[in-house]
């Protein structure tokens, strides 16, 4: 005991020349260091995020402060107090904020587009970040393993939270302690304390309503986390918010920071006016000028709201009642026009039977986007989209490429992604001129796209069938991570029915049998497409190539003979000359044959696919593994067997891929 008090005093007075805390009641002209769209409003609340799409912001405290007493030292302990308010416009749906600790006041590896600004999508873990967060998530994300979308998290160099437990305050009261939920998003000022014991290595997370004042017992959270090889000696301190695809709005309303000491409390009755004040605070001064204010916000907003509607009449950009759910973005066409320079030709970046795709750069932010024209729809498709567009727009998962927004214009639809300047994959499987994708590479391309399925098909809360899974279809981004994109054919539905559709619209060569016979698309017909792409990788040609002999034209075909010969490595891509991992190239191979079966029922789920390539179950040796045999319905299931079911390609007769379908679902 003496000791640690003797150490806890040689520490404080080490850094006694550093500064050892502060407090703000309110931020008017508080010295802190902003970035992004983050400001201090008039009325003296720190605003992080604006409410609108794809905007970061960072404040820290200017100042670098004193964490250890030597590069390899223990931490000390630091506490502070804040009071925060998140607002969202969408009940489902929006994104959260952290508290940081970082070795920069900018934490320039940041997005706007997930991950709370915090840290990028490729720096997500990494230890050379040295960033310490304790996350206000209001989002689920599933890649990240996020347990729902209200908690409050313990991230380490990363957004997959070390710790993570939902928003709750505990009262005892006659020693029975109760458990109190809370909405982070409600739009109420909620009271956060973080208390780290350098000693002890026990960081405590307490929240609390502001209407209960001081700490509540226990904390939410109390965990044993050495912060020493994460802080430096000397960090940052403040908060980070990044909107994605939500609007929401961040605010910081009071705040107190000590290091070797308790944060000091903050004075809850002058907490400066946040935008929408509740009822229950009564009718303050503030608040009379706030509703002064708000109305003549309100008359310009009409007022203007009225114009750009006569202006949007104009460009025949109507706007329909089904339009205006939330959702996400709508951009004006005014405004794609502008980033991509009129749709110059030097901006076009693709085209195919679909329109085309642009090159854009938002001219406020400088972010780069990819505008994808579709002409000539129809309005039923149109109405279709659009009322898919808000499903759609809130998918988010590190493998899909996240839509930012859209923009209608008669008959013509212009859908905004976020822009990889790596292009497709088929580019760099078949274009000579882009270098060859080595087998690490092509590995780790396919689990990102089989991951990024088993969130469509079983981790968001509808079943979503993608129904154009190809190569060109998956984009890679700057880490060679693959990014499965265009949901302009994807359609929703609930969990456990199966999708009727009128028109066949996915691509030849990745389309399932069953498809072309019935128009209907199923998760299982994702997987059929799913299975091609693993063989078009593992062999490095096209599901169709009519330039070779007969027997090998169809992809699918020629490996199913391979493999029934029992040659099945004859079939890799000659260009990788041998440089892959024998058992991860035969897994692939079979495992394309699996997915591509013509019977729907036999194929395997996209959750067992994750789990081969992950290598958490491990892959039988030279034959089908049983529970797939199991399937095929107690057929004799002989190599033979398949190949004939392939010569019957498109019109397969088997009763059993009928009745497979019919009963599918989940
Ligand atoms: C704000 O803080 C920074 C960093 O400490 C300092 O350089 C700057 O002079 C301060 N500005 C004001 C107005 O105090
Ligand atoms: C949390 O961090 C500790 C080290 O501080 C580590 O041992 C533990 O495995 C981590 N837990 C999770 C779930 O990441
Ligand atoms: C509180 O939230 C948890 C997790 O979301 C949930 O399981 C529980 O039912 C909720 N309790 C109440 C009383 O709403
Ligand atoms: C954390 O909470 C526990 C009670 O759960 C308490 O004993 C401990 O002193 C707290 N530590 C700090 C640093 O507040
Ligand atoms: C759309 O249809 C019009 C008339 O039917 C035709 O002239 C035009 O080329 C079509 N545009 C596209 C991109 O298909
Ligand atoms: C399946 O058929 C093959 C040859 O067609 C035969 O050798 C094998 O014994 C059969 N298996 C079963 C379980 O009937
Ligand atoms: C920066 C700031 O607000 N400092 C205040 C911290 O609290 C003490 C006492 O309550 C004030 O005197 C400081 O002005």
């Amino acid at each position: 005991m003496l000791l640690q008090a003797v150490l806890l005093i040689l520490a404080v007075n080490l850094s006694a020349s550093y500064e050892t805390g502060f407090n703000y009641s309110s931020f008017h002209g508080a010295n802190l260091s902003l970035n992004g769209v983050s400001e201090v409003t008039p009325s003296g609340a720190l605003q992080l995020s604006q409410f609108s799409q794809l905007v970061i912001g960072h404040a820290f405290y200017p100042n670098l402060l004193q964490f250890k007493n030597s590069p390899s030292g223990n931490v000390f302990s630091f506490s502070t107090a804040f009071v925060f308010v998140i607002e969202a416009a969408d009940v489902l749906a929006s994104g959260g904020f952290a508290f940081a600790i970082s070795p920069s006041s900018k934490l320039e590896g940041g997005q706007s587009t997930q991950y709370l600004g915090l840290v990028g999508i490729t720096g997500n873990g990494d230890p050379k970040n040295q960033v310490f967060g304790v996350e206000f998530d209001t989002y689920k994300s599933v890649d990240l393993g996020d347990i729902d979308d209200n908690h409050v998290g313990i991230d380490l160099n990363s957004v997959r939270s070390n710790v993570s437990v939902s928003a709750a305050y505990s009262m005892t009261k006659d020693y029975e302690t109760t458990k109190h939920n809370i909405s982070l998003k409600s739009g109420d000022p909620i009271q956060v304390w973080i208390d780290y014991d350098g000693i002890e290595k026990m960081l405590n997370v307490t929240l609390s309503p502001i209407q209960i004042a001081g700490r509540t017992k226990p904390p939410l959270i109390s965990t044993r986390v050495d912060l020493s090889p994460i802080l430096q000696e000397f960090m940052y301190v403040g908060f980070s918010a990044s909107t994605g695809v939500f609007l929401a709005c961040h605010y910081i309303l009071g705040w107190s920071f000590a290091i070797n000491g308790r944060a000091r409390d903050l004075d809850l009755s002058h907490l400066p006016w946040y935008p929408k004040p509740k009822s229950s605070r009564g009718i303050s001064k503030a608040s009379m000028i706030g509703i002064i204010l708000s109305s003549i916000i309100l008359a310009m907003a009409i007022i203007s709201g009225i114009v750009y509607l006569v202006k949007r009449q104009r460009d025949e950009e109507i706007v329909e009642e089904w339009e205006l759910e939330y959702g996400p973005h709508r951009f004006s066409y005014k405004e794609l026009c502008d980033s991509t320079k009129n749709f110059r030709e030097d901006r076009l970046v693709g085209s195919g039977g679909f329109g085309k795709v642009y090159r854009g750069v938002m001219p406020d932010s400088g972010m780069q986007i990819a505008v994808k024209c579709e002409a000539n729809n129809s309005g039923e498709f149109l109405r279709e989209f659009l009322s898919e567009i808000s499903i759609i727009g809130r998918l988010r998962h590190r493998n899909l490429l996240p839509l930012l927004g859209w923009c209608k214009r008669k008959t013509e639809l212009l859908i905004v992604y976020e822009y990889m300047p790596y292009g497709s994959l088929d580019k760099h499987l078949f274009d000579e001129s882009t270098p060859l994708l080595n087998w690490e590479q092509r590995y780790h391309i396919l689990k990102g796209v089989v991951s990024a399925l088993l969130y469509l098909h079983e981790q968001w809360e509808q079943v979503i069938v993608h129904r154009d899974v190809k190569a060109s279809n998956i984009l890679l981004d700057t880490d060679m991570n693959s990014r499965l994109g265009d949901f302009g054919l994807a359609r929703s539905c609930d969990h456990g029915t199966n999708m009727h559709t009128t028109h066949v619209v996915g691509s030849l060569g990745y389309l399932a049998p069953e498809v072309s016979r019935t128009g209907k698309y199923t998760t299982y017909s994702d997987v059929f497409s799913c299975g091609i792409v693993l063989l078009e990788v593992a062999c490095g040609r096209r599901p169709v190539d009519v330039r070779r002999l007969p027997e090998e034209m169809i992809l699918v075909d020629w490996v199913w003979k391979c493999f029934s010969e029992g040659k099945l490595l004859n079939v890799a891509d000659p260009r990788l000359k041998g440089g892959f991992v024998e058992e991860e190239m035969e897994m692939v191979l079979m495992i394309g044959l699996m997915c591509s079966y013509p019977v729907p029922g036999a194929r395997p789920s996209m959750r067992q696919v994750c789990q081969y390539l992950d290598g958490d179950i491990p892959f039988p040796k030279n034959t089908l593994p049983n529970d797939i045999l199991v399937n095929i319905n107690g057929k004799n299931d002989s190599f033979e067997a398949h190949i004939s079911a392939h010569d019957d390609f498109f019109y397969l007769s088997s009763s059993g891929g009928t009745e497979f379908l019919l009963s599918g679902g989940r």
